[in-house]
């Protein structure tokens, strides 16, 4: 392992500090979830078994389209942002797997990066693709799109990307490629809705006679940005059209950023789980779009209510593998601690929805007593699942507070030594 990564023995020494208090504050919360006989160690079994993907492009500080304010020490590079996935995995033990954005990820040798990410205890999950700006000596521009372009060369160059990503993610055990255009227009007039939809189609189509059998095509949507007046694939309802042309690996990636403000998410992924058409999500927070905020920081409920629906319908045995990733940008906190508190937000919010009542709710919602079934939401939602979410880390030889050991490890002034301050601008992504 990399000398920089944070040392066991300090880890261990952190926990000390912490274990009584944690070893009676399990004990009490066992209790409590007993009289609601609900068994403890069973839904820390659940728990530790959950992870989520880190987004490579998290690592490095983020940044709008009018400034980047660089971090320290921030990642020079794929093997830089890989390492500081590992620490995120070490110390909060919720982030078995990283998935990486094309062109942005830059390798020579993917099966050296796929053995180093293994030496991290790392595995790789979907690759994303990027048609959505321009790489340096690129032939065609996507300034007026990618995959539904007016002009074939360009939606060739993009299909072709793809097929790269495909490849790509072949060498690195992914078995998804999530694909996100930012295809659309500005103005009233500007494209023609029904003829770009289809030039999509065509080109996704492609692709899709690409990805191996055991792949899934996960389409992302999105309202807005970089185009403002309307995209390609805007909402669900058009992810939804394109993933079911596609036929049965493609399906829909719901980002938590992507919709129009107070648009009922859970509702989405009840109606994707249902039609066998729910690929995964791509958690962040926001309050006016897509914001990139770190997970469950403005609307904990949300999250909350989005994972009742995941765990109702495995409650029911209905089939489904959904991808769990994060997709954030952090412009104002250290990415390692952002993306660890995000981690540990996602799993408590699984957590709390396996503390719903479900027979209970069940009989509530057939008699239509909806302030018992709104009470009972809230019991498992007002439930503090702390105690169990350390415990979880402990067991797995993580920090039982990851940011206080992460900060007690001085291990952002250590590779800010090794790493210098890459120049601000604007968009900045690592
Ligand atoms: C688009 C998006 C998509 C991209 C990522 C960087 O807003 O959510 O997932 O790949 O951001
Ligand atoms: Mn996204
Ligand atoms: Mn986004």
């Amino acid at each position: 392992m990399s000398t920089n990564l944070i040392d066991a023995g300090a880890i261990a020494a952190h926990n000390d500090t912490l274990l009584s208090q944690v070893g009676s504050d399990y004990a009490h919360l066992g209790e409590q979830l007993g009289r609601r006989g609900i068994d403890i160690e069973r839904v820390r079994a659940r728990v530790a078994a959950f992870g989520v993907a880190i987004p490579s492009w998290g690592v490095g500080t983020g940044g709008t389209r009018f400034a980047r304010f660089p971090g320290q020490g921030e990642p020079r590079h794929v093997f830089d942002k890989l390492q500081d996935c590992a620490v995120i995995q070490q110390l909060a033990r919720a982030t078995p797997t990283v998935s990486l954005h094309i062109p942005w990820d830059r390798c020579t040798d993917w099966s050296e990066l796929r053995q180093t990410a293994s030496s991290h205890g790392l595995a790789f999950d979907a690759i994303n693709s990027n048609t959505f700006s321009d790489q340096k000596d690129q032939a065609h521009s996507y300034k007026f799109g990618s995959l539904s372009h007016t002009d074939a060369a360009t939606r060739a160059q993009a299909v072709a990307h793809n097929i790269d990503c495909i490849e790509i993610g072949r060498a690195l055990g992914s078995k998804a490629l999530t694909v996100w255009v930012g295809d659309g227009s500005n103005f009233p007039g500007q494209q023609h809705f029904r003829r770009a939809f289809d030039r999509y189609l065509d080109s996704a189509q492609q692709i899709y006679a690409a990805l191996p059998g055991d792949w899934r095509m996960m389409l992302e949507h999105k309202i807005c940005e970089p185009a403002f007046y309307s995209t390609v694939i805007q909402d669900w309802g058009s992810s939804f059209l394109a993933a079911q042309t596609l036929g049965p690996k493609a399906q829909c990636l719901v980002d938590l950023g992507h919709h129009a403000p107070n648009v009922n998410i859970e509702l989405i992924v009840a109606r994707l789980i249902a039609a066998g058409k729910l690929a995964g999500f791509h958690f962040n927070d926001s309050k006016y779009g897509d914001d990139d905020l770190d997970a469950g920081s403005v609307s904990p409920y949300r999250l909350f209510l989005v994972f009742n629906e995941l765990v109702a319908a495995a409650h029911e045995g209905v089939a489904f593998d959904p991808a769990y990733m994060l997709d954030q940008s952090h412009n104002v906190t250290d990415p390692i601690e952002s993306l660890m508190t995000s981690a540990v937000q996602v799993q408590r919010s699984f957590a709390q929805a396996l503390l719903v009542d479900r027979a209970a709710l069940d009989a509530a919602q057939d008699a239509n007593d909806a302030m018992t079934a709104t009470h009972l939401l809230k019991a498992a939602f007002q439930t503090d699942v702390t105690p169990l979410l350390q415990r979880v880390r402990l067991e797995a030889g993580g920090a039982i507070d990851p940011v206080a050991a992460y900060r007690a490890s001085g291990y952002r002034q250590r590779v800010a030594v090794q790493r210098p301050a890459v120049a601000g601008g604007s968009g900045g992504i690592v």
